[in-house]
């Protein structure tokens, strides 16, 4: 009789930021036990509670497992070549009508976690031919990228703030307790906190609400909502007014640091206390100890950036970071130099050097076109609204717009109006239960594992590779493969003529022209064409592999014999860590000038909508947005361990605001706002500041026709119908859902 051995494999988690490193136990087909990995180089043991369930989530009998075809109401399993027929059956005849432009996508969030779809939308996108798209990024870093891009000169040039040198860090709008951090990728965000701390230095959380970060800070200011760039403002101010500007090596290599100073001038502390609830003098003392720190770091995160002044506030945190010398050293806030470029970091094609914004408007609204994308919310309005250029054909990559996007409702109430929708997802989930056809993706542990973008801004210059624990089943194509065959039907291939390993011979040969050629690269001037033939594999791994050999550390094609390659990087399970971050200005600038451009028009001119805020009646109660540890957006609610226990869908609110509003504990209150009505449970803690309520996002499972049994069972709701769509920060026209004016009242 044979048994099966237990058998451990290392892998990386792919769910968040932290990256953490997994030992992954299996017996057979199933995964019995998951426990950190101590000597991963990176997390060094660390683990949150949904990394321990990876198991379930490959387990879990909802997760599709093969291709659904719509029937009117039901659905049909079928194999892969007559799913992609029935794609092109129901998509083809819309853009014979309509054209192109009548198609649109959709790309959500586990894009940027995910091994093949990470390296593969960046194929899609220009394969597909589609004109416009859409992307979770408007209600997420839009103004951080507006921001990096004209400061720095790439999008996704984003300095992480320097955790383990410093002394000093003054957190704004994030909840890494919740999140494991964000656009700050560490393992153990709190646990670096606490270290900071222990060597004398000091941790200041400036939040509406007293988060689990707040409880491992030395101080917590709260501040109303959407007023983190007045408060930044009225600092530089300060640094100015009382000559504590101080950039260093900083000052040849920026312009505009004058005139950032006359900019700020209006904005003194007493000009801007009322509005930011924060008294002048704490403001002047933030400014104050910030300069005073040897090493000191302003970290914003999506408090800052999903709401009002979202440009603004992700501008001026680096302001404030370049003024006081701590841009790019030690302890400041750096910028990572991973193992492995990201295809991000490459300028975008259509982009003239520098960036240039409002190329095109939305149909409906007019919105103008930031770094290519309209806001999420005119979506639901470019499909309802007749007319030339009506979106009738959606593509869904790995998002729920229906529940993360503002005006749910109005998305709700469009997308059954589409002619046709693809959605390639792993749930029959309250957006794809509108498709025609859904297209799953492997289970994590099917496919290997390696962050494209997230070590971009790690705290340390590392990678890790993983291979997949299970092989994928039979027939199933990976997510690449999906992508590839998927961009080819849409712009109008038929299913049975596309040929995926010429695709992608065609992306990744593209790919090594475009950095052959480019001066900057360690491997200019090498044959592309010999770099191609000799390639090994294909797919991610490929890719991989020439991310990491024309990287900093790579082994550029033979010009440095002992480089890394990917087959060296994968000899070390554990990881590779090269060290702590290094200074990388002024080398890493893409501007037209080649300095920090730290004054940009299109920033600044949002500064008069800030000053004529600061007088604005303030409305008595606001919304704001929270994340838990045991959640993930809208999609881990499907996973029995990480949604017992007590509801986390409440309505948190301050003792006084609910005295006020006939609010008891534990009772249900109604939440409305211009664009809806919700009802949830209310908890009554002075962990919030008064005038502000707190609804989590990601909840309302509760919709007909979704296959996810347990979600359903714990269905929560939806915070983003009360979130307006118009509501948009002006720079980026990224999505306000923190600070929305809200009624509260029992239900
Ligand atoms: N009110 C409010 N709204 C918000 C936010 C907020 O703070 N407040 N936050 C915003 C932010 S930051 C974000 S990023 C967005 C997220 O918005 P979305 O990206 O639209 O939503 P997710 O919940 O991340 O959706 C994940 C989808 O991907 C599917 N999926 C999961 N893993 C895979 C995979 O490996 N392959 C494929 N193909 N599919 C997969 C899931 O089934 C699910 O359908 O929400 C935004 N919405
Ligand atoms: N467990 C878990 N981890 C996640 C996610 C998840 O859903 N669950 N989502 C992932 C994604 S997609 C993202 S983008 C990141 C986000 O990561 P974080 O930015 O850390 O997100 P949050 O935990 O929502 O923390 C945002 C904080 O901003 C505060 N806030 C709201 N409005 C304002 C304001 O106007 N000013 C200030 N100063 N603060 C404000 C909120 O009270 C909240 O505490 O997390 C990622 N990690
Ligand atoms: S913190 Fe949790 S979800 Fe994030 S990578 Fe680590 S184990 Fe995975
Ligand atoms: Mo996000």
């Amino acid at each position: 009789m044979s048994t099966t051995q237990p058998r451990t494999h290392l892998r990386t988690c792919p769910l968040c930021e932290a990256m953490c490193g997994l030992e992954v136990t299996v017996e057979g087909d199933r995964v019995t036990g998951i426990r950190p990995d101590r000597d991963d180089v990176w997390s060094r043991g660390y683990v949150c509670p949904k990394g321990a369930v990876l198991g379930d989530l490959h387990h879990d009998p909802d997760r599709l497992r093969a291709p659904l075809v719509r029937d009117g109401d039901s659905w049909r399993e079928v194999g892969w070549d007559e799913a992609f027929e029935v794609a092109a059956e129901r998509l083809h005849p819309v853009i014979e009508a309509h054209g192109i432009e009548a198609v649109t996508a959709y790309i959500g969030n586990p894009t940027a976690h995910n091994f093949s779809l990470s390296r593969y939308v960046a194929a899609f996108v220009p394969m597909s031919t589609l004109p416009v798209i859409y992307s979770a990024g408007t209600v997420d870093q839009w103004p951080k990228n507006v921001s990096s891009a004209l400061l720095y000169g790439g999008m996704w040039t984003i300095p992480t703030p320097d955790l383990d040198r410093t002394h000093h860090l003054l957190v704004l709008g994030a909840n890494p307790s919740a999140s494991q951090g964000s656009l700050l990728a560490a393992a153990d965000v709190l646990g670096r906190f606490d270290a900071i701390r222990e060597r004398g230095g000091k941790i200041v959380v400036i939040d509406p609400r007293r988060t689990g970060t707040a409880d491992h800070a030395d101080e917590w200011i709260p501040i109303r909502p959407g007023t983190d760039a007045a408060l930044l403002a009225a600092m530089v101010h300060v640094l100015f007014a009382e000559d504590l500007v101080a950039p260093g090596r900083l000052r040849d290599m920026t312009f505009g640091i004058d005139r950032v100073g006359e900019l700020c001038r209006p904005f003194t502390p007493e000009r801007v206390e009322a509005a930011c609830s924060i008294p002048a003098d704490t403001i002047r003392r933030l400014a104050r100890d910030l300069a005073a720190a040897e090493r000191g770091s302003v970290y914003g995160r999506i408090g800052t950036c999903n709401q009002e002044f979202g440009t603004l506030a992700s501008w001026l945190v680096d302001v404030v970071n370049v003024l006081t010398g701590n841009l790019d050293r030690p302890g400041g806030a750096m910028f990572a130099n991973p193992i492995a470029w990201s295809l991000t970091s490459l300028h975008p094609p259509d982009q003239p050097p520098g960036f240039e914004f409002g190329r095109w408007k939305s149909r409906v609204r007019g919105a103008p076109e930031v770094l290519g994308q309209v806001p999420i919310s005119c979506l639901a309005e470019e499909i309802a609204t007749p007319g030339e250029g009506q979106i009738k054909a959606l593509v869904t990559i790995a998002g729920n717009p229906a529940i993360s996007a503002p005006d749910a409702a109005k998305l709700e109430e469009a997308l059954p109006l589409l002619d046709c929708m693809i959605s390639v997802d792993n749930y029959l989930n309250e957006t794809t239960r509108h498709a025609d056809v859904i297209l799953p993706g492997l289970s994590p542990l099917e496919q290997p594992h390696y962050d494209e973008l997230l070590w971009s801004w790690a705290v340390r210059n590392a990678g890790n590779y993983s291979d997949a624990i299970f092989p994928p089943p039979a027939g199933r194509p990976a997510e690449w493969e999906i992508l590839l065959k998927l961009a080819a039907v849409v712009s109008g291939a038929r299913p049975s003529e596309v040929d995926v390993g010429t695709l992608d011979d065609l992306f990744f040969g593209g790919l090594v022209g475009v950095v052959t050629a480019d001066p900057g690269s360690p491997i200019h001037g090498h044959d592309a064409s010999e770099i191609v033939g000799r390639a090994e594999g294909r797919g991610p791994d490929r890719l991989l592999d020439f991310t990491i050999r024309s990287g900093p550390y790579g082994d550029h094609f033979g010009d440095d014999p002992a480089g890394l390659t990917l087959a060296r990087v994968r000899e070390e399970p554990h990881g590779i860590d090269m060290g702590p971050l290094e200074p990388r200005l002024p080398g890493l600038l893409r501007t037209p000038s080649g300095k920090i451009e730290l004054a940009p028009a299109h920033i600044t001119n949002d500064l008069p909508r800030l000053e004529e805020r600061l007088g604005r009646d303030e409305p008595p109660l606001v919304l704001v947005s929270r994340r838990h540890v045991r959640s993930n957006n809208s999609w881990m609610h499907n996973l029995e361990k990480l949604v017992r226990g007590r509801d986390r869908c409440t309505l948190l609110i301050h003792p006084d605001d609910a005295a006020r509003a006939g609010l008891v504990d534990g009772g249900a209150a109604r939440v409305s706002s211009t664009s809806g009505a919700i009802e949830a449970p209310v908890e009554i803690t002075d962990e919030m500041m008064p005038g502000v309520v707190c609804l989590p996002h990601g909840w309302g499972h509760d919709r007909a026709g979704t296959r996810m049994g347990v979600a359903a069972r714990h269905a929560g709701v939806n915070n983003n119908i009360v979130a307006p769509g118009h509501l948009v920060d002006v720079p980026s026209g990224n999505a306000i859902v923190n600070g929305i004016p809200v009624e509260v009242s029992p239900a």
